[in-house]
């Protein structure tokens, strides 16, 4: 059994009330290109689609001079903010915690601005204790999640069903290292585990990326100091962000924001870096089709076989998958089009083991 590849990419925010998350979902509403197919689209008030800022398909779209460009998309979830005990339903954010079973990467948020107007809950600012805090609501949650399952997965197995006895095993395992304040995704599990943990929707299953959300003027060392500790503690990438200037860049149009950059004499993190670092979080990378008709930029784990990449596309042409024939699309362009690219050796045909690369454009053959 394969390790199943999503290529859908979806992103959770989560924190403390009070900390930015709205500030940053609010921004990206600002990213919208209405004459795209991905218009930031709200779904309702707190799930947003955008589009992936992307050069390479930008560019491939002009030398086509394509009629319409299909980028890829990420969906955004804001939810409440989540205070202790959000897990035994203090607070609102227990409500909310559903809408992101189902997201891919989860973003934690974490308030390292210091301000008298806006309130902190705990009155303090210490965004490692904030992390903490709310990883731990995170956990409580997947334990109750677990245990749930746990009582089906006994009645499976003493009827004697397979299924149900792995079934059990897993969850008897996740739920000593939940016990123990081991988030699911730090937890080491073998393939079969995996595929069988994949359909729980466990909120600590899913890979993180925590935001440190800071303001121009503070004392750099000290956010320094954070950033190290949170990364050694996760293992993960922390972004140091201003995201009120991220929402006030929102309101900017390019030449506002590149005047402004300027002004700042460096360049601050901005909204699309967010979406390749969660990006990058789950380890995607992006190919391409198309040609004067259409364009599209498609994205898919890294490792991932050219015939699993053609279904992304169509679950036919997986199925039905014969042969790919592969170029680097900006060699493509370079060259002057498919036919030179041909003539100058660029043009690969690949078998269905072929790993897709970041960047390959690609024209699959299938009987289907
Ligand atoms: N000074 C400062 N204020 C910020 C910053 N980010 C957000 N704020 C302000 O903090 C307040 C709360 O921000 P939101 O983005 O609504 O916070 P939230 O995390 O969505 O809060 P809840 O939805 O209540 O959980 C707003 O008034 C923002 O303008 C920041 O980097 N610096
Ligand atoms: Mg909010």
């Amino acid at each position: 059994m394969s390790i199943k590849r999503s290529h859908s990419l979806s992103l959770g925010i989560v924190g403390l009330p009070n900390v930015g998350k709205s500030t940053v979902f609010n921004s990206l509403t600002k990213m919208a290109v209405p004459a795209q197919n991905f218009p930031f689209c709200t779904i309702d008030k707190n799930v947003g689609v955008v589009e992936i800022p992307d050069e390479r398909l930008k560019k491939m779209a002009e030398f086509f001079k394509a009629e319409k460009i299909v980028p890829s998309a990420m969906t955004f979830v804001d939810i409440a903010g989540l205070v202790k005990g959000a897990s035994q339903g203090e607070g609102l954010g227990n409500q909310f915690l559903s809408h992101i079973r189902e997201v891919d990467v989860i973003m934690y948020m974490l308030r390292a601005f210091e301000s008298n107007t806006i309130t902190h809950v705990y009155d303090r600012v210490d965004p490692v204790e904030d992390f903490d805090i709310v990883q731990s609501e995170l956990i409580l949650k997947d334990i109750e999640s677990v245990e749930k399952k746990m009582g089906n997965a006994e009645k499976m197995s003493r009827i004697g069903d397979e299924g149900g006895k792995k079934e059990l095993e897993v969850l008897k395992k996740v739920l000593e290292g939940l016990n123990k304040g081991i988030p699911v995704v730090d937890m080491k599990f073998t393939i079969e585990e995996e595929e069988i943990l994949y359909d729980m929707f466990l909120l600590t299953s899913k890979r993180r990326l925590l935001v440190l959300n800071c303001k121009e003027g503070m004392d750099s060392e000290k956010v320094l100091n954070w950033k190290e500790e949170l990364e050694k503690k996760t293992g993960d990438v922390v972004l140091v962000v201003d995201v009120k200037l991220i929402g006030d860049m929102a309101e900017m149009n390019d030449d506002e924001i590149s005047e402004y950059v300027e002004l700042l004499g460096s360049k601050p993190v901005m909204m699309k870096d967010i979406i390749y670092a969660a990006f990058d979080t789950l380890n995607l990378i992006t190919f391409y089709t198309g040609s004067q008709k259409e364009c599209n930029a498609w994205s898919i784990e890294r490792g991932a076989t050219i015939k699993e990449a053609a279904g992304v596309i169509h679950t036919d042409l997986e199925q039905g998958f014969i042969t790919a024939d592969v170029v680097n699309v900006e060699k493509l362009i370079e060259v002057g089009g498919w036919n030179a690219a041909k003539e100058n050796g660029l043009v690969k045909n690949q078998g269905k083991e072929y790993l897709v690369q970041d960047g390959d454009y690609v024209i699959i053959l299938s009987n289907k």
